[in-house]
């Protein structure tokens, strides 16, 4: 059985890779950097001997993502946890003086790519009561200035796993949303200001905000419930945060 992991190369979907090789869980790693994708690899194989399979994706390409998993299947592999984490906010403005390109890739990201993995992937979790993870975000439940892409896109992410869990009726399959608020990833702040590292260096300022371990446990501790309990919705937010916009900074 493997364990499919999306945005596999770095912050919380990397954390995810180690946590899960800890656990010896073969894995499916997809991200766009392969370079990237086959440092972590090829650490993994030689401390866990656990098989990993890595594939470089373009999101904007349907076809491609389809054929990654027509050669998933020709393998004969077998996937029982699908940890659907790639996504991205693409800096903030008024909706109307945003370059459309930027909301596009948002769109892309967080609501195709992620809508063609879950597609996927469902049925091979329905032969394997498996598990399935959706990464949400607090922007899925509020609507924040200058992130009505990026909310939208969450709160699509959010519907999407509760009208699944309706499909899943009747299976083992789990499914779990997880709605992170601020997470010290340097990526996800980097590509939130368009690479202006001191901006994204400031949003977590003042505060001990989350870091990628905390979400990490967080889907460990849902997978590890007993198969009759499905924690179908879980927000994490750091103390110093009691909104998606209201942070306590010193
Ligand atoms: C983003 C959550 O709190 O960093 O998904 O805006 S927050």
């Amino acid at each position: 059985m493997y364990t499919l992991i999306t945005g596999a190369s770095s912050w919380i979907g990397k954390s995810c890779a180690q946590r899960f090789a800890e656990k010896w869980h073969n894995l499916i790693l997809m991200a766009r950097s392969i370079d990237k994708l086959e440092k972590i690899s090829s650490s993994l194989r030689s401390e866990y001997k656990i098989d990993v399979l890595i594939y470089k994706v373009d999101v904007s390409n349907a076809s491609q993502v389809e054929n990654t998993f027509k050669e998933i299947e020709a393998k004969n592999i077998d996937i029982n946890v699908c940890i659907n984490n790639a996504g991205l906010a693409l800096w903030e403005s008024e909706f109307s003086k945003m370059d459309f390109q930027d909301l596009n890739t948002m769109m892309q990201v967080n609501i195709v790519w992620f809508t063609q993995i879950a597609h996927r992937v469902l049925p091979f979790l329905m032969k394997n009561d498996g598990h399935m993870f959706n990464m949400s975000s607090v922007a899925g439940t509020e609507p924040y200035e200058g992130w009505h892409v990026y909310c939208a896109s969450k709160a699509y992410v959010k519907m999407l796993s509760k009208s699944l869990r309706i499909e899943a009726m009747g299976t083992n399959v789990r499914i779990t949303d997880i709605a992170p608020g601020s997470v010290e990833t340097e990526w996800f702040a980097i590509t939130r200001f368009k690479w202006d590292s001191a901006k994204a260096k400031s949003v977590y300022a003042g505060y001990t905000p989350l870091c990628t371990d905390d979400i990490v446990d967080t889907i460990e501790f849902c997978h590890d419930r007993p198969g009759h309990v499905n924690i179908e919705y879980i927000a994490i937010m750091a103390t110093a945060q009691a909104t998606a916009r209201r942070i306590f900074k010193k």
